[in-house]
C-alpha cells in the first residue's frame, strides 16, 4: 500500500445541519489525515466544472443546484491507500445501501444530499486536489 491523497467535500446537506466536526472524527478515526481544508460557497460556474464528467446525467442539473445550496467544506486527506479508504469511510452513494457506521449510513439524507464527496480514482484526487487548493495550502 501506498500514502495517497484523495479530494473530500462535506456537502451543504451536511454543513447545513453542523455536522463538519461529526464527519472529520469518523475521518481521523480511520487514520486519514486532514492536510488541507477550507471552507467556501461553490459558484455555479465551479460547482459545473467540478462535477463536468456527470454533465450529461438527468441529475446534473438538481447536483449543481444542490451543491451551491450552501457552503461546503473542502479537503485533502492523507493516507494509506487514502482513495479507497475513503470510499469505504463514505458508504455506497445511495444511503439506503450503506453499511453501518459509514458517514452515509450515519448522515446522509437522500441519495443526492449524501453528505460527503470523495474522489474516486488516483488520477481523478489529483485533478479534483489541484482544483481546490494550491500546493502551498496542503500541508503534510
Ligand atoms: P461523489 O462523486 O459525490 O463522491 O459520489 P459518488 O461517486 O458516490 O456518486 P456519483 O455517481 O459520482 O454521483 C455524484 C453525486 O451526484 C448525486 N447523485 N444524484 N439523483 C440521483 O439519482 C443521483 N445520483 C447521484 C449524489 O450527490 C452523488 O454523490
Ligand atoms: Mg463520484
Amino acid at each position: 500500500m501506498a500514502v495517497e491523497r484523495t479530494l473530500s467535500i462535506i456537502k451543504p446537506d451536511a454543513t447545513r445541519r453542523n455536522l463538519t466536526g461529526k464527519i472529520n472524527a469518523v475521518i481521523e478515526e480511520a487514520g486519514l489525515r486532514i492536510v488541507a481544508q477550507k471552507r467556501v460557497a461553490l459558484t455555479r460556474a465551479q460547482a459545473e466544472g467540478f462535477y463536468a464528467v456527470h454533465k450529461e446525467r438527468s441529475f446534473f442539473g438538481e447536483l449543481v443546484d444542490f451543491m451551491i445550496s450552501g457552503p461546503v467544506v473542502v479537503q485533502a486527506l492523507e493516507g494509506e491507500n487514502a482513495v479507497a479508504t475513503y470510499r469505504e469511510v463514505m458508504g455506497a452513494t445511495n444511503p439506503a445501501n450503506a453499511e453501518e457506521g459509514t458517514i452515509r449510513k450515519q448522515f446522509a439524507e437522500s441519495i443526492e444530499a449524501n453528505s460527503v464527496h470523495g474522489s474516486d480514482s488516483l488520477e481523478n484526487a489529483a485533478i479534483e486536489i489541484a482544483y481546490f487548493f494550491a500546493q502551498t495550502e496542503i500541508v503534510g
